[in-house]
This record gives C-alpha cells, structure tokens and sequence, in this order.
C-alpha cells in the first residue's frame, strides 16, 4: 500500500503501466543504455479523494536547462492564453497598479499578455532554456521551483500578489500542500489563484491514459482540489471547463469567505458524485478501457503494417512515451515521429527509440496513416493538414476509442 501524498492515508493502486522512462526524455542513440526507468503505478486515496501516481522521478530529473516542451508549439494555445489573461484582467487583476505571478511559466505564452500591458508581473520557471525565451519576449522570468521561501523572498522584494496563476504546472508538484502554503504568504488577502490542469473527468469519460507520465503526479477533480485547498483556509470558488489538453478544469480559490462561491462549484461536485469519481469502481472500469484501448490500437497498427503501409507518429507529446511503452509500439510499428520542436528533432523517443524528425520530413513523404499523438491540438492540426487528406492520408487515434479518420 502507497501513502498519499496529500492526507497521508494508506491507499491502493488500481492501474499500472510497467517500467517507464521520463516522457520527455528524448535522447541521442548514444545515451540509450543510460535511461532512466520507473515502475509507473496510479492509485486512488479513498480518503481525500486524490488520484496520484505512486511513484515519481525527482522534478530534477524532468525539469532542467534541456526541458523538451514549449508552451508556444500550439497557436491555438497562444490565443487561450491570450484570452485566460483578459479573463483575470477583467475579474481579478482590475487596478493598473497589479503585481501577478505565475508559476511554470515556460516560454512566456500567458505572461506575455501582462508584460505587453505594462502590468509588474513576474515568472517562475525552473527550466532554463524555456525560461530564456520567456525573457527575450520582455517576460521578467526567475529560474527556480517556488516555494514558501520564494513566496517569503518575493514579498519581500515586491510585496504581496493580486493574482497567482499556474496552467498545467499544479498537477506536477508532489508536494502540493506546501505550495499552498506558498500562495498564502505571496498572496494579498483579497488575491486569487487561478489554475487549470487536464481534469480527471475527461480523463476517465475519454479513455485518455496517455495524460497519466512522470510529469503528471495528480489527476484533479473539485472533490480533491477543495479537499487540498481547504486545509490551508482557502476555498474553490469558481470554476470554467476548458477544452484544452482534450478537456481541463481552470479553478478559481481564494481565502475563505473573500468572495462568493459560484453555484458551479457545488453542482459540478455534484456531477462528481454522480460519475463515481468519489468510488474506487469507476477507477477498475477505467482500467478495463485502458487495455482495451491497448489492444484494439495494436491490433489496427499491425494491421495497417501487414499491408506493407506507412505508419507515422504526429506529434512527439509527453503522452505519447506512455501509449508507446504501454503497448510496446516498437520501430518496426511506426517509422518515426514528426514534430515541429527543434530540441526533439532528431533525437529518439524515450523508451522505445523511435527517431523523432522535422515536420517537413513529414510533409514531404506523405505517410499512409498518421497516428495522432496531439489529438488535443485536433482542430488546430485538422485546419493545418488538408493537404495530407486530401492526398489520401488517413489518421489514427485512440480518443475517445480506437479509431481511424480522414
Ligand atoms: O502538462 C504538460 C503539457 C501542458 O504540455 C507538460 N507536462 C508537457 C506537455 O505535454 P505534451 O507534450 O503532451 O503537450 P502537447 O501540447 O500535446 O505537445 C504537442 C507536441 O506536438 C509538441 O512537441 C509540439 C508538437 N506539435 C506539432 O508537431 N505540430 C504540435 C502541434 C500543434 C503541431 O501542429
Ligand atoms: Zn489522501
């Protein structure tokens, strides 16, 4: 039996997914005996209700000066933040005299919006060469992992915060309670947090195991962030489902009593209760559909290979490690990964060593099917690949079940 990282009750895995290596691990053929692997494991705390990896790798292990993922890949993703930051602009952070912080900034993708506005903001992020992109776009941007020292030492510098934000960063920190004890100090008393992360709903409703990697040490609901937050005097009070990352929650928290709760709150814990998300069974289904979703997607890749056509992967994602060293797609499966990242390109996908290459590689050979690794980006990618349908290339995905599109 796990502790839980959170409540520190005794709780019960309900899924593994075998020996893993850090989803953005991407390395060279010369470093491939010098992996890292972890025996990835999720599991389910009864008591406080969180869903939490059992294990994870040491944040510096996977964050660092190499980090592989930049924030500003997706365009789509530039205009949500984009418009998340006129949210908090127009609700949270009104006075031009505002001091926001956000943490995991990366390459600057939300700050951005405030710093254009001349509005005193400030970035955490401990992975240097994301953080240096941040800078050059005027991003004032700090490389560390926060902390209530940090929170102390930012006060102290320029006072307490109107808004602390964090998109896709609170779901990474095993030691979430001390965070929250961070936001208190740097916060003002009338400040917000506000903060979205893949939501564990859409997670089980879409079969989307591929969001569970090292990175992603907990898969959030309302009954668990109140649970987290209300220890520490703050409560939930507004929340927006998102469609991003194939559907998130953005949660609004302040200290008890500061604002008032949206009636959202309580009919979306409500909804909760309904699905099951507080019932261990609803995590054994889960898990069913997982290898189902496991083999029905080899059985059409070695299919489509029986036929002597061409298999790509599009989009060198964190989730795609775990759906390719979870079904054991090897490179006599898929030729190689297309992605538009520089760091990534021509390196090896962690674990199974498929070659990652340039997206006009990509464009230039024309594959017979593409397996979609960034099925979050669809839309985006659907609107940007006509040229590949209409050459007669197909997609794969596994979301919300296993199934080929054109
Ligand atoms: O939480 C996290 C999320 C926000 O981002 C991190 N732990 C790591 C990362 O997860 P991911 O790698 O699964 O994120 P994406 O946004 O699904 O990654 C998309 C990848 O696909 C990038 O490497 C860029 C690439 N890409 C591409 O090649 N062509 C993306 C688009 C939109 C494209 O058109
Ligand atoms: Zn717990």
């Amino acid at each position: 039996m796990a502790k839980c990282l959170v409540c520190n009750s005794s709780y019960d895995s309900f899924i593994s997914f075998g020996r893993q290596p850090l989803a953005n691990g991407f390395l060279l053929e010369k470093d491939f005996g010098k992996e890292y692997f972890f025996d990835m494991k999720v599991g389910f705390c009864s008591n406080c209700k969180m869903v939490q990896l059992v294990e994870q790798p040491n944040r510096e292990q996977m964050f660092h000066e190499n980090y592989a993922f930049y924030s500003s890949t997706s365009s789509y993703m530039v205009k949500h933040f984009e418009k998340f930051s006129e949210t908090l602009l127009s609700r949270y952070v009104k006075s031009p005299d505002s001091f926001v912080v956000e943490m995991g900034s990366n390459d600057g993708i939300m700050l951005q919006n405030f710093a254009k506005k001349g509005i005193k903001h400030l970035g955490i992020e401990p992975s240097a060469n994301v953080a240096q992109v941040a800078r050059e776009r005027g991003v004032n941007t700090v490389v560390e992992f926060f902390d209530s020292n940090l929170a102390r030492k930012i006060v102290s510098q320029d006072g307490q915060a109107d808004a602390f934000f964090a998109s896709n960063v609170m779901c990474h920190i095993p030691y979430i309670g001390s965070i929250v004890e961070g936001v208190k100090i740097l916060l003002k008393p009338s400040g917000v947090m506000a903060f979205e992360d893949p939501y564990l709903g859409d997670i089980i409703d879409k079969t989307s195991y591929d969001q569970i990697y090292d990175e992603h040490v907990f898969f959030f609901s309302l009954l668990s962030v109140s649970h987290v937050f209300e220890k520490y005097g703050m409560e939930l009070i507004d929340i927006e489902p998102q469609i991003t990352h194939g559907g998130s929650m953005r949660y609004f928290l302040a200290n008890k009593g500061a604002y008032q709760v949206s009636n959202r709150v309580k009919e979306q814990i409500n909804l909760e209760k309904e699905i099951g998300l507080e019932k261990m069974d609803v995590y054994q289904k889960f898990a069913s559909n997982v290898k189902k979703s496991k083999d029905d997607l080899l059985e059409i890749l070695r299919k489509i290979k029986s036929e002597g056509k061409t298999v790509i992967g599009y989009g060198a994602t964190s989730k795609s490690t775990t759906i390719m060293n979870y079904c054991g797609i090897t490179p006599d499966l898929i030729d190689y990964i297309s992605d538009t990242t520089p760091i990534k390109q021509g390196k090896f996908s962690p674990g199974m060593h498929i070659p990652v290459k340039s997206y006009e590689h990509f464009v230039k050979k024309k594959p017979d099917y593409a397996l979609l690794f960034a099925w979050n980006h669809k839309e985006e990618i659907r609107s940007k690949e006509k040229d590949y349908c209409n050459a007669k290339g197909k997609w794969i995905t596994h979301v919300p079940n296993v199934h080929i599109y054109c």
